[in-house]
């Protein structure tokens, strides 16, 4: 088999990459570990910049996010008993959207294989060849038998735990990392949101995180230690948890409850690899880097990284200039190392690090400066809404 561009990995990424190459006529393989049904449903990312929700819609894939996505204006952010508004699209004039990571998937995979493209879901024993050489073949399991991909280029799009970036022959690649001592226990739950703008809360048991995909289900989370047991949380202690840091001072206001239909841990790390590129291998999304999900940057540094990348294939294919293709780790690296600082930024001000009562005071001074300071609430903004 032979394709222009091998894709691994039917994440956002990977899925978005293709369909945009398809737009400028490349054609690609996308190989993926698992089902679609899987890729389909695994609860993720909810928030979506600005230039991310433009992207989409310009590559035709508005209708459903226009119809059912949540335009939101604001964020709040609570601290002290107190909640203060964040104004964001009055600062910045342009605001963010809520609308599942899978929803996003789902509609890239129907209208990709609308398109008649080729996915393969549930390969195995992915390995990837020749990458300095002019013909990089991925080798990988399907359907019973060793199937062998001839590509000119490979896009390694299968996020944190894949198998392109382990590729690269080691002292190829620095890694810059730094783990925090937490981690995010999230739930989904059937409940109307008690509120119309998510809630970022920094209380003395540490961070909370109220969401929602729709008007009927509400996405939380708080944060908790980096080895907890999810057994540890009953439903019930969830909502107790939630109520007492969202409390208001002199109020009664707590989340609405429902049932709990999803509930998962989730470590916290920042990660950067670099370069983006090895040969003809290039990599995009969470295959790369890694953020903390606080400043609700991933997913869009994922569309960032393949909009950058398709347009610099269509030069390179369509154009015969190789130019952008060389500068694209430099291209995205930009806007990497902004989104690692503001979610590393976000973490450090919303988190609990320990029982240091000093570094608390620090937390809720930064706190009251973003809020009582239009300069610093505009410049929270801006990174927020991209
Ligand atoms: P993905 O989504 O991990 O997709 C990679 C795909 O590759 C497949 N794969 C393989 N396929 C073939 N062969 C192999 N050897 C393979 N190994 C892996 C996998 O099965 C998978 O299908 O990476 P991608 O496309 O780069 O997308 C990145 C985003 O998923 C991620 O950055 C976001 O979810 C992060 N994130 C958030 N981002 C936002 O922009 N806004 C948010 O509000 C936000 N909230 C979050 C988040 C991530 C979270 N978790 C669970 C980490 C909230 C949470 C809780
Ligand atoms: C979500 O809705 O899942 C979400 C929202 C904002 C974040 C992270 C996750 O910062």
């Amino acid at each position: 088999m032979r394709t222009q561009v091998g894709i691994v990995g039917a994440g956002p990424a990977g899925l978005l990459l293709s369909h945009l190459l398809h737009l400028h006529g490349i054609s690609s393989v996308v190989l993926e570990a698992h089902t679609r049904d899987y890729v389909e449903h695994r609860v993720r990312a909810g928030v979506l910049e600005q230039g991310t929700v433009n992207i989409l819609r310009e590559a035709g894939l508005g209708a459903r996010l226009d119809a059912e996505g949540m335009r939101h204006e604001g964020i709040e952010l609570r601290f002290d008993g107190e909640g203060h508004r964040v104004p964001m699209a009055e600062l910045t004039g342009r605001a963010i959207t809520v609308y599942g990571q899978q929803e996003v998937v789902k509609d890239l995979v129907a209208r990709r294989l609308a398109d008649g493209a080729d996915i393969r879901f549930e390969v195995s024993n992915v390995r990837l060849d020749g990458l300095t050489g002019d013909e990089p073949t991925i080798r990988f399991h399907h359907d019973g038998k060793e199937q062998e991909l001839i590509c000119d280029v490979i896009a390694g799009c299968d996020g944190f735990h894949g198998i392109s970036r382990p590729t690269v022959p080691a002292g190829e690649l620095t890694v810059y990392e730094r783990e925090y001592p937490f981690a995010w226990l999230g739930i989904l739950a059937e409940a109307r949101p008690a509120v119309d703008e998510l809630i970022y809360c920094l209380h003395h048991n540490g961070f909370a995180l109220y969401s929602m995909r729709s008007e009927h289900v509400s996405r939380l989370y708080l944060q908790v230690p980096t080895d907890e047991d999810i057994g540890d949380w009953p439903d019930d202690r969830i909502w107790e948890e939630l109520a007492t840091r969202f409390r208001l001072t002199g109020s009664d206001w707590r989340p609405t409850e429902g049932p709990i239909f999803d509930k998962g841990v989730t470590p916290m790390r920042s990660f950067v690899t670099e370069p983006m590129q090895y040969g003809r291998l290039l990599l995009a999304g969470d295959a790369v880097h890694i953020v903390p999900p606080t400043g609700a940057k991933g997913l869009n540094l994922a569309v960032n990284d393949v909009w950058i990348m398709s347009r610099a294939l269509d030069a390179w294919f369509n154009g015969r200039d190789d130019g952008p293709l060389r500068s694209y780790t430099r291209d995205a690296l930009q806007r990497v190392w902004r989104a690692q600082h503001f979610s590393w930024w976000m973490t450090s001000m919303l988190h609990r690090f320990g029982d240091d009562p000093y570094q608390h005071r620090l937390q809720i001074a930064q706190l009251r400066n973003v809020v009582d300071s239009p300069a610093y609430a505009t410049a929270l903004s801006e990174n927020y809404v991209g």
